[in-house]
């Protein structure tokens, strides 16, 4: 029997991809396509775990206790969509001491959004509604994506972000409806997130190296500029619904298109916290390895227990 050469797997698996299949993790894969998923989904991974902490600083600081309740579940959903991501990545041939290892060493990224901090309670209004918004968008086309478990992580992961977003959107509504003081925090929650969530979506298509492979793969289905829009184009009327203004001179809505255009987005703004000159990049990782680092000796005794019982049995 002929052996198949590389090339032609490819155009095997490419076709597989085309008709729509998943691609599981025992399927012959190119090693580029395997590498790209690591990268992608260790990143997005790394961003659930580091978006707990902007969120978690204001845990203890809840106005009332339905709230802190629910901050904790959502901060605690976060750790999970982390776990499950970790572990989809994992069926790639990664190791979990290897994807955090690339964390803490900064040669993984994560979403740049988690590298603002979170000044006042609106903020956690503004992180539910903007950025968790942001994310469904996004992770709703990832529901399509070509690799199996990342796809199915995801089904699982929007369930839970349209909770997050609800949340909190109903914090902003509740402030943005009430004392003058509130509104202004609301509405200066709104100034301080709006841009770097518009930038969670990536660079413009023309700058973004990655989307060519990963669209032809069918990982993304959506470039990021077509995700970008249905965002704006979403959120711009809740925020009119609430009465809060957008920070920007340059949104216009458009009857004929049903769309809004919007103003320039600061890429150089974007870089810099990419780069790891965000304002709170360095207090973010510093975070992640004492959290890693305090945590040692339960994954040390996890191990031993599990050592001395295959022993025994
Ligand atoms: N931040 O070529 P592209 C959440 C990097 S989850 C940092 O366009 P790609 C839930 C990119 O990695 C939020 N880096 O890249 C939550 C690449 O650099 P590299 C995370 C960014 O992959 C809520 C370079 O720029 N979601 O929020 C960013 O095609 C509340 C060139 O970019 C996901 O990760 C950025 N924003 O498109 C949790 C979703 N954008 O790696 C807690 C899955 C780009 O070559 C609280 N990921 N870069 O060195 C994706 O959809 C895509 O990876 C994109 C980027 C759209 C993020």
């Amino acid at each position: 029997m002929q052996t198949q050469t590389t090339d032609s797997k490819e155009i095997a698996f490419q076709k597989r991809i085309d008709a729509g299949d998943k691609i599981e993790p025992k399927d012959w894969m190119p090693e580029k396509y395997r590498k790209q998923l690591i990268r992608m989904m260790s990143q997005h991974a790394h961003s659930e775990i580091v978006g707990m902490l902007p969120e978690g600083n204001w845990i203890t600081r809840a106005p009332s206790l339905r709230r802190k309740a629910s901050l904790l579940a959502k901060v605690q959903d976060e750790a999970g969509h982390g776990l499950y991501l970790y572990s989809a990545a994992e069926t790639l041939g990664i190791s979990r001491d290897e994807l955090i290892e690339q964390l803490h060493s900064g040669k993984a990224k994560y979403s740049s959004i988690f590298n603002y901090p979170t000044l006042s309670w609106a903020d956690i209004g503004a992180i539910g509604w903007l950025v968790d918004g942001a994310a469904i968008i996004n992770q709703v086309a990832l529901t399509r994506a070509s690799y199996g478990p990342y796809a199915r992580a995801m089904v699982r992961i929007c369930k839970e972000e349209s909770f997050h977003q609800r949340q909190g959107f109903e914090i902003m509504n509740t402030l943005a409806n009430g004392t003058a003081a509130q509104k202004k925090m609301a509405q200066d929650a709104l100034n301080r997130w709006w841009w770097p969530s518009l930038m969670m979506f990536g660079p413009p298509d023309a700058e973004s190296p990655n989307s060519t492979d990963l669209m032809a793969w069918r990982v993304k289905s959506d470039s990021n500029d077509t995700l970008r829009q249905k965002f704006v184009d979403r959120v711009a009327p809740q925020a009119e619904f609430m009465g809060l203004r957008i920070p920007d001179d340059q949104l216009k809505y458009h009857e004929e298109t049903e769309s809004y255009t919007f103003g320039t987005i600061d890429w150089a703004e974007f870089n810099q916290v990419i780069k790891g000159n965000g304002p709170c990049n360095k207090q973010r990782i510093r975070a992640r390895v004492k959290a890693h680092e305090d945590g040692n000796w339960v994954r040390e005794a996890a191990l031993a227990y599990a050592e001395k019982h295959s022993k025994t049995a």
